[in-house]
């Protein structure tokens, strides 16, 4: 098939992404019968778990939490396997949300939007896409994903090498044999802290290479009885109604009291408790862990201990050890992380001690070492959160690009839309509570926030919205004052693009899911307060 590039076509709104937030935007489009287009880059749908296929590859929430609610009959239709059910599982679960509401029809596979440009005259986008199509559309909704821009280091050497090389987060689809391989880890973050014991299990030597030690818990991840499902499937809905209003969206279990308000013993027997019972709840032990460093200082002392108590080398345990604020990065829940360097076939580099000095054909070079492998895997993680969105050549009022509005960080209003750019939502953008919620509730709470702005304008015949420069300033300064009140920007995190050389240093998630939600909603009761409509 050939595709016509001189001709413009045109529809109400262009949809860039066909992950879990895009696919839900669809459906919402067409309920509000308006017509829609959604561009994916990858050849199916998933997003994230289109392209995350390494293997130990999980969500760290819950699957019966992380899955779609805005429609009872597929939330109880839909059976998950395990409680952290792997990649494979959450993808055929996309595919058959795709199916189920026949979304695929309106969406176009392995085809990037390369640029979006508003037309002030007409008040309408043009949106050209990797296949030189033109498209014209009044609205442009990103649902790019927060974790979707690779980030490679750029090391010396980098292409000379013979064997393969692999992101975690662009994994080949039919996966790689590692079986009596040499193999180097580069990263110790989610994505390595999952998938180095399954690596380790194959490889016949594995090499770790450590910048910053991550704390990690056990997830304790098994399989799903039919009666823990039948039990949450029977109140569903009041435990989804729960779950949104915990700080973080999802049931963290949390406690109500300080964690110095009470004592060691009592103290310990809890965070006990919550080990074995595995998974991010652990954060959730007392309701200062993430805001004062004294009761951080009591859990992290406690996995500290944990770390030191499982692996048996002093000496790795020590380089395994985080010094730094336990939930600061994001906390990670490993099935053997820590047993893995117990192995007489892993070996942890600490890159401080041996930084990386380049690749070679035939291996790495760190601290004067060769270490000759068969693969490396890069477990670098994510141009987080602003490196999709500023892949797109995306140019609002005035020709402005967004790279140059947010060249000293990302700016937005609730972090669904930003000043000088009409009609143009994003979705979990930086601002609102994303990344440090359950994705799956804060994305439909984004769609749904955005399908009833749309209607809204539809009822006043408004042909643009745009959030205003005041109402931005006001909600970034809210954004880092809430951040500065917690012990989120004392580490070097993705959430600060501290992973990313040269990437502004700017706290880009909001906390607080039940917060958010309640001032999202009372701007849209106020009429789109801080918005300007017109027709
Ligand atoms: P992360 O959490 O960003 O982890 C990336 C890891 O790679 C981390 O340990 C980094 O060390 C390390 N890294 C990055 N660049 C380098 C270089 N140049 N040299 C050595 N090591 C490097 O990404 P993940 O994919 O694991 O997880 C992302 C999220 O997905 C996770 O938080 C969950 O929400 C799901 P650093 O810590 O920056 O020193």
């Amino acid at each position: 098939m050939t595709t016509d590039t001189t001709t413009e076509r045109r529809c109400d709104a262009v949809v860039v992404g066909a992950g879990f937030a895009g696919l839900y935007m669809l459906h919402r489009l067409r309920g509000l019968g308006l017509s829609a287009r959604v561009f994916e880059a990858g050849g199916g749908v998933g997003g994230t778990w289109y392209w995350n296929r390494y293997p130990g590859a999980r969500c760290d929430v819950e699957s019966m939490e992380y899955s779609y609610q805005f429609s009872d009959e597929l939330q109880q239709e839909w059976r998950w396997s395990e409680r952290y059910s792997p990649q494979s599982e959450i993808l055929a679960y996309l595919n058959h949300v795709a199916d189920r509401f026949d979304l695929r029809p309106d969406i176009q596979f392995d085809t990037r939007v390369d640029e979006a440009h508003y037309d002030e005259a007409t008040a309408r986008w043009a949106v050209r896409t990797s296949d030189g199509a033109r498209w014209s559309a009044r609205f442009v909704v990103m649902a790019t994903g927060c974790l979707s821009s690779t980030n490679m280091p750029d090391i010396k050497g980098r292409n000379s090498f013979g064997g393969g090389m692999y992101h975690t987060g662009k994994w080949p689809h039919e996966g790689v044999d590692f079986a009596g391989k040499r193999v180097a880890v580069i990263g110790t973050g989610s994505s390595a802290i999952q998938s180095i014991p399954l690596i380790a299990e194959e490889a016949s030597q594995l090499f770790v290479f450590q910048r910053t030690p991550n704390f990690s818990v056990p997830a304790a991840n098994r399989p799903l009885t039919d009666d823990e499902i039948g039990r949450v499937k029977s109140r569903y809905g009041e435990l989804r109604r729960i779950a949104a209003t915990m700080g973080f969206g999802f049931n963290t279990r949390s406690g109500e009291t300080s964690a110095l308000e009470v004592s060691e013993e009592e103290r310990l027997a809890e965070y006990e408790e919550r080990w074995k019972m595995g998974g991010l709840p652990f954060l959730g032990a007392y309701n200062d862990l993430i805001l004062d460093q004294r009761a951080n200082d009591t859990a992290a002392d406690f996995v500290r201990a944990k770390i030191q108590e499982i692996v048996r080398d002093p000496a790795v345990a020590e380089k395994l050890t985080p010094r730094s604020i336990l939930g600061c990065k994001r906390l990670c829940a490993d099935s053997g992380y820590y047993e893995t360097f117990n192995r007489p076939d892993v070996a942890l580099v600490d890159v401080n001690e041996s930084p990386i000095e380049e690749i070679t054909p035939t291996g790495l070079r760190a601290g004067g070492i060769d270490y000759e492998v068969d693969a490396i895997v890069f477990a670098t993680g994510f141009d987080a959160m602003t490196g999709a969105l500023l892949a797109v050549d995306i140019r609002g009022k005035g020709g402005l690009s967004l790279r140059k509005k947010w060249e000293a960080g990302p700016r937005t209003y609730l972090g669904v839309a930003t000043a000088g750019f009409p009609n143009l939502f994003m979705i979990t953008g930086p601002g609102s509570p994303s990344v440090l919620t359950n994705m799956v509730p804060s994305i439909e709470q984004h769609v749904n926030w955005i399908s009833d702005c749309l209607t809204y304008m539809a009822g006043r015949e408004s042909r643009r919205i745009e959030a205003n420069v005041d109402a931005e300033d006001a909600w970034v300064s809210h954004v880092n004052e809430v951040a500065s009140a917690s012990l989120y920007p004392g580490c070097n995190s993705w959430y600060l693009g501290a992973n990313v050389p040269g990437k502004p240093r700017v706290f880009m998630p909001y906390l607080g899911f039940p917060e958010y939600v309640v001032k999202a909603d009372e701007v849209a009761r106020n009429g789109y307060e801080g918005f300007s409509l017109e027709r």
